[in-house]
């Protein structure tokens, strides 16, 4: 617990954070992230759906992190984590959608050193019926490239303030596979190859024991997944992760037990898959983390108006 005068201290902080040039041009920058990518989809003929906060089911995620599980009605609802079951129930409905979503995501609190992590953040997520993985590639580097142009176009001034050098990449982006980046850099290959590349770049094939059970695993190399990561340049990290999802009922049950699960969490999924989903493929980019990239911030709350910071006491 804080004494009250640190809680003080703590809330002048936030006082004068709130009034601050940096972040008058973060919330700039956020306003103009939002608008574009919201009207980029709309012009490929996305539906935009509201988000879902509170669920009975939610990712699982492939690591740990504090679920608080909150009793309703005699019902057991979690906090959404992301939303790619709903995802795949809206596909029913709409062939394409988005979704700007807010995650809760309680890591532990040591995250809170790698400047990238909030635990809650938004995430633009977006799924495809009937789409592969290299639709949804070329879909997200037509967008990160526009983006990009739009944004040294359009915010010239708030990225000269900042100091901020801006470059719109070349598509397609590099893109090489996990087992290959592991062979060459180890386990910390994410990080090592964000800082060594200037352009953005995917990591493609990711195995099975390094994700989650809904992405579609390659039926011509077991093990592998039909999935992507989207890392920046400079060191800024991970900025989305997507894939082809598994959507029939038996493989999603196998899938489950493949990473050693209860199938018995995941009721609702699988009843609703056995009334049948679509094959799909999507993927989520964080905004705060796109935020951050456009700004040049060296950390992740700079890109924040509330920053939730693993372990902190946050308003
Ligand atoms: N949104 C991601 C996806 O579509 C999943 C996640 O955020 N965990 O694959």
């Amino acid at each position: 617990m804080m004494s009250t005068s640190e809680l003080k201290a703590k809330l002048g902080d936030y006082h004068s954070r709130l009034s601050s040039r940096d972040l008058q041009i973060a919330m700039k920058v956020h306003t103009h992230v939002r608008r574009y990518l919201g009207d980029y989809l709309f012009k490929e003929g996305f539906t935009e759906i509201p988000p879902v906060i509170l669920s009975p089911m939610t990712d699982p995620l492939n690591h740990p992190t504090l679920d608080p599980v909150f009793s309703c009605y005699g019902y057991r609802y979690q906090l959404t984590k992301s939303m790619i079951f709903h995802k795949q129930l809206a596909l029913l409905n709409q062939p394409k959608i988005f979704c700007f979503s807010p995650n809760l995501r309680f890591e532990p609190t040591e995250r809170a050193e790698s400047g990238r992590h909030l635990f809650e953040f938004t995430q633009l997520d977006l799924e495809i019926r009937d789409a592969r993985r290299e639709d949804a590639m070329a879909l997200l580097e037509g967008m990160y490239t526009g983006l990009m142009a739009y944004s040294k176009k359009e915010l010239a001034s708030e990225l000269k303030e900042m100091g901020r050098d801006l470059k719109v990449p070349k598509s397609p982006f590099k893109k090489i596979s996990y087992a290959e980046a592991y062979e060459q850099y180890g386990a910390s290959f994410e990080s090592d190859l964000s800082k060594e590349m200037y352009e953005p770049f995917w990591i493609i094939d990711i195995p099975l024991s390094a994700r989650e059970f809904y992405d579609y695993e390659d039926p011509e190399q077991e093990g592998i997944l039909r999935d992507m990561d989207l890392i920046y340049p400079e060191g800024f990290g991970e900025a989305s992760s997507g894939g082809e999802r598994e959507y029939e009922h038996h493989r999603i049950v196998e899938r489950i037990q493949k990473k050693e699960q209860d199938v018995n969490d995941y009721e609702i999924l699988l009843e609703m898959a056995s009334k049948g989903l679509y094959a799909s493929a999507g993927f989520g980019i964080g905004i705060e983390r796109l935020v951050r990239y456009i700004c040049g911030f060296s950390r992740i709350e700079a890109a924040a108006m509330f920053p939730k910071i693993p372990g902190q006491l946050c308003i």
